[in-house]
């Protein structure tokens, strides 16, 4: 083949152990990027996602099916001895190594990662945990406990509320894209020492690397308050960041506002931004153009204890226009701004189509599914999503294509019980 045509990790091997979300996130950005992912499920079992959330009775679940595309499934039991066997020969025929058990999990099946060093010392091993080292590294995590450990949860929703999650999944999708990007870096490295090492990611610290910026204002806050924020002018500022509503993150100042509609759409809405560049043509479009001169509005220090009377304004005016028509107008005067769009107006966004974001594919139970695709977009070697694997649908396939074996070899695995019984479906 043309080097040319290969994808970007094509040749790259692994041995993927991960279930829920946060490691299959990884493995499929690893997957789309051509990486040959061999997804070692349980026998009769599979992954527990195979079964959570089904809308159709006997059909993995969506949430399954569209974080496991681009991956080939193999049973493996391995705590049958003939499974470990099988299991150690995929370690020395891998290239890398994802798990996201609870804690100790891969210790207890016997394999820590000085054997695993041992068998492949070429491996990159690459683990989720819910925590690093200290008071509460054997503990199990789920996507919100992440969000409320790693300062999220404190830092999101209104200040007269309780502390809120989001809807993204920073905890368990971010954490596996942080993952994703340690492996690529030690693949990289290895590439120049010839060695493997050990790639640890912990939920609370992914989430809080995203949670950045709140950790910054923590340290402004000792100078000053945060004045940005709808706590200033009028409320109290505490010891810890606030709850800053829909203020902006950023210098710009920015909130969601009310559009035509808003009275029966929950997402008639749109966010505005307040830059300081697009000032004077704010002003023109909300039809204040004394704004633009008057001094308690004219410069950003100026306008900050009057923002909650200049998204008045600006709300006066858009909820004259439909979310899409305040978007037309503003986007012309180079007014940062953003609709909020409703997963149903993203699943049949044509644009999104068309890059390969939102993807659409055909799956033997399920029959056609969206998918996210990959988000990442590289010029010279494009994703193609593929649907996610049957449980073991790629058992004989994988023994004869990784490890060689022939016919008879094959069939003395099963016989042996590594694989578990076969044509065993995923659970109800
Ligand atoms: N063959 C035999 N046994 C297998 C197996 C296989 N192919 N695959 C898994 N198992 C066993 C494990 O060895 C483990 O057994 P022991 O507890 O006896 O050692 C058992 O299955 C279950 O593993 P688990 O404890 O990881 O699973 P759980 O459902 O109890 O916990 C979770 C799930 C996510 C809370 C936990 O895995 C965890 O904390 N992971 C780390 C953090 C993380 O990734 N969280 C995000 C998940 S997405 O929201």
């Amino acid at each position: 083949m043309d080097k040319r045509d290969m994808k970007a990790l094509e040749g790259v091997r692994v041995l993927d152990m991960t279930h829920v979300q946060s490691g299959p996130t990884c493995t499929q950005l690893l997957g789309w990027f051509g990486a040959d992912v061999i997804k070692v499920e349980r026998p009769g079992v599979g992954d527990a996602t195979r079964g959570q959330l089904r809308d159709l009775p006997g059909v993995d679940s969506l949430y399954f099916t569209m974080l496991n595309g681009n991956k080939r499934s193999i049973t493996l039991d391995t705590k049958n001895e003939a499974g470990k066997a099988l299991f150690k020969k995929l370690i020395e025929a891998c290239d890398v190594m994802v798990e996201n058990f609870a804690p100790g999990a891969i210790d207890r099946m016997g394999f820590p990662w000085e054997k695993i060093q041992e068998i492949n010392p070429r491996m990159i091993y690459a683990s989720v945990k819910g925590f690093g080292p200290g008071p509460y590294e054997d503990c199990k995590v789920y996507e919100n406990v992440a969000q409320c450990t790693g300062g999220s949860a404190s830092t999101t929703g209104f200040d007269d509320g309780p502390p809120l999650v989001t809807g993204a999944q920073i905890g368990d999708s971010g954490t596996g894209l942080h993952l994703a990007f340690g492996i690529v870096t030690a693949l990289f490295h290895r590439e120049k020492t010839g060695r493997g090492q050990r790639v640890t990611c912990a939920m609370q610290d992914s989430v809080l690397n995203l949670c950045r910026v709140k950790l910054r204002d923590q340290q402004r806050l000792a100078h000053g308050p945060l004045k940005e924020y709808p706590q200033y002018p009028h409320g109290e500022f505490g010891e810890a960041t606030p709850r800053s509503g829909n203020a902006s993150g950023g210098g710009q100042p920015g909130w969601i506002v009310k559009c035509k509609g808003w009275e029966t759409d929950p997402n008639a809405y749109i966010y505005v931004i307040t830059q300081a560049a697009v000032w004077p043509q704010i002003c023109d479009v909300i039809d204040r153009p004394e704004w633009k001169t008057d001094p308690d509005y004219a410069t950003p220090d100026a306008r900050l204890p009057h923002l909650a009377r200049i998204f008045e304004a600006i709300e006066a005016w858009t909820r004259t226009k439909t979310k899409f028509e305040v978007m037309d107008t503003l986007n012309p005067l180079n007014v940062p701004c953003g609709p909020i769009l409703s997963m149903k107006e993203l699943a049949e966004e044509p644009s999104l189509r068309a890059t390969g974001t939102v993807v659409e594919v055909d799956h033997p139970t399920r029959g056609k599914y969206l998918t996210v695709g990959n988000p990442v977009k590289l010029s010279a070697s494009p994703a193609d999503v593929q649907r996610s694997p049957l449980l073991g649908e790629h058992c004989d396939e994988i023994l004869k294509d990784v490890l060689g074996y022939g016919d008879d070899e094959v069939q003395d695995v099963w016989t042996s019980g590594a694989l578990g019984q076969p044509n065993v479906d995923a659970a109800e």
